[in-house]
């Protein structure tokens, strides 16, 4: 019995001395470069009582404006005076001079490193196209078995696989060190409309993609500036509180930092047929799930894609995501929430100056919780 109690309470101890040991690489990437790491132990902190703010494109274009160089310009600045704290942006066409929604991508690299040197942190998706059929990321031409190791477009794929390192590798700071970025490459992988999603995938074949590109990435191209975020869409989630529905497509805990979610669908989707408070209802067991899942790995969460579409719902940023993100202990410990970009009048997620939305937007911005780009620390800091 007493030896029992000792070797209980020594395994206890060894448990805590290894939490609390400081910066111990618990990446996907091992060699993981030392900004990379502290980019996910300050998210990891942060998460604890902060939220991070991120809007897709957001120094790219916005209404009324495309940024051509020069100075940063953003909506969100032009409506609160701050940048957001997450940068969103997407690889989606690379090999060509424009990303998919027309954003060059020499540009990017500019923007990134631009919001890298204020304190920012960048997340690039991938709305890559069927390497199949050379169509877009909605052609759902089946393509996932060919770019296996031994399918017909393999090769083809690690050639694409090879502008993506290249890409990644250009992203350098002034002391020569690589930019930390959020990959985020198989999003929705849960919902039928992309390629490599359920349906024209089978899982297995999917999780085999994801960690064929990792280790691709990370062993063969040396990548070693990423964190790995995975994100299911919600909408595909028949209930919002079962856990085991967010871990369809889960490549494993050696895959993946970041642990998320795209939820568009319970903060007022038209999609979603049911009244707006029994989405929130949803919403709040969404992100208590991606916590949870999260923190049982020693993961970070995070509402990887949100908004509202041409924001019509009056009061949508305090009573819908405000309220959301702010119900309890545990929906306040995701890391950050990311809406999608400002095309045009007719498809924008955050308000531009005059909009309706400006000031409920404020006051989201103002809430303690939400933290904008100048209320960062260093999250580039390895803190011991
Ligand atoms: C979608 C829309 C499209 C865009 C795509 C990739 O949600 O915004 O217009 O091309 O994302 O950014």
């Amino acid at each position: 019995m007493c030896r029992l109690y000792y070797f209980i309470m020594s395994l206890l101890l060894n448990f805590f001395i290894s939490c609390s040991e400081p910066n111990q690489n618990i990446l996907v990437d091992k060699l993981a470069t030392n900004k990379t790491v502290a980019l996910f132990n300050n998210l990891k902190s942060i998460s604890a009582s902060k939220v991070l703010f991120g809007h897709q494109e957001t120094t790219a274009y916005g209404i009324g404006w495309v940024n051509e160089g020069g100075k940063n310009r953003s909506d969100v600045k032009s409506v609160c005076g701050d940048f957001p704290a997450i940068y969103g942006w997407d690889l989606g066409d690379i090999g060509q001079e424009k990303n998919l929604d027309g954003v060059p991508f020499n540009q990017i690299k500019v923007l990134i490193r631009d919001a890298y040197d204020r304190g920012g942190v960048n997340t690039i998706s991938f709305h890559q196209n069927n390497p199949v059929s050379g169509g877009h990321s909605w052609d759902t031409t089946r393509a996932v078995p060919h770019l296996l190791p031994g399918g017909s477009n393999h090769v083809d794929y690690t050639k694409r696989l090879n502008l993506v390192a290249e890409f990644l590798k250009d992203l350098k700071a002034d002391d020569g060190s690589f930019i930390p970025v959020i990959f985020r490459p198989y999003h929705e992988h849960n919902g039928d409309w992309f390629w490599w999603g359920k349906g024209p995938s089978n899982e297995e074949d999917f999780i085999t993609l994801w960690q064929f590109t990792v280790n691709y990435l990370k062993n063969k191209k040396n990548v070693h500036n990423l964190l790995y975020a995975f994100s299911p869409d919600r909408s595909r989630i028949k209930d919002a509180a079962n856990p085991r529905e967010y871990l369809y497509g889960y490549p494993g805990d050696d895959y993946v930092d970041i642990i998320g979610v795209d939820n568009y669908f319970d903060v007022g989707s038209h999609w979603n047929k049911k009244p707006l408070k029994e989405q929130s209802v949803s919403f709040i067991n969404s992100l208590e799930v991606v916590v949870k899942l999260a923190e049982q790995r020693g993961k970070i969460a995070a509402l990887t894609e949100t908004g509202l579409d041409k924001l019509h719902i009056d009061g949508w940023w305090s009573d819908v995501i405000l309220a959301g993100i702010n119900a309890n202990e545990t929906t306040r410990r995701i890391a950050y929430l990311s809406v999608w970009r400002n095309a045009n009048t007719e498809h924008f997620f955050v308000p531009y100056p005059e909009h309706k939305s400006v000031d409920d937007f404020i006051k989201f911005y103002s809430h303690p919780i939400t933290i904008f780009e100048s209320e960062l620390p260093d999250m580039y800091k390895l803190n011991d």
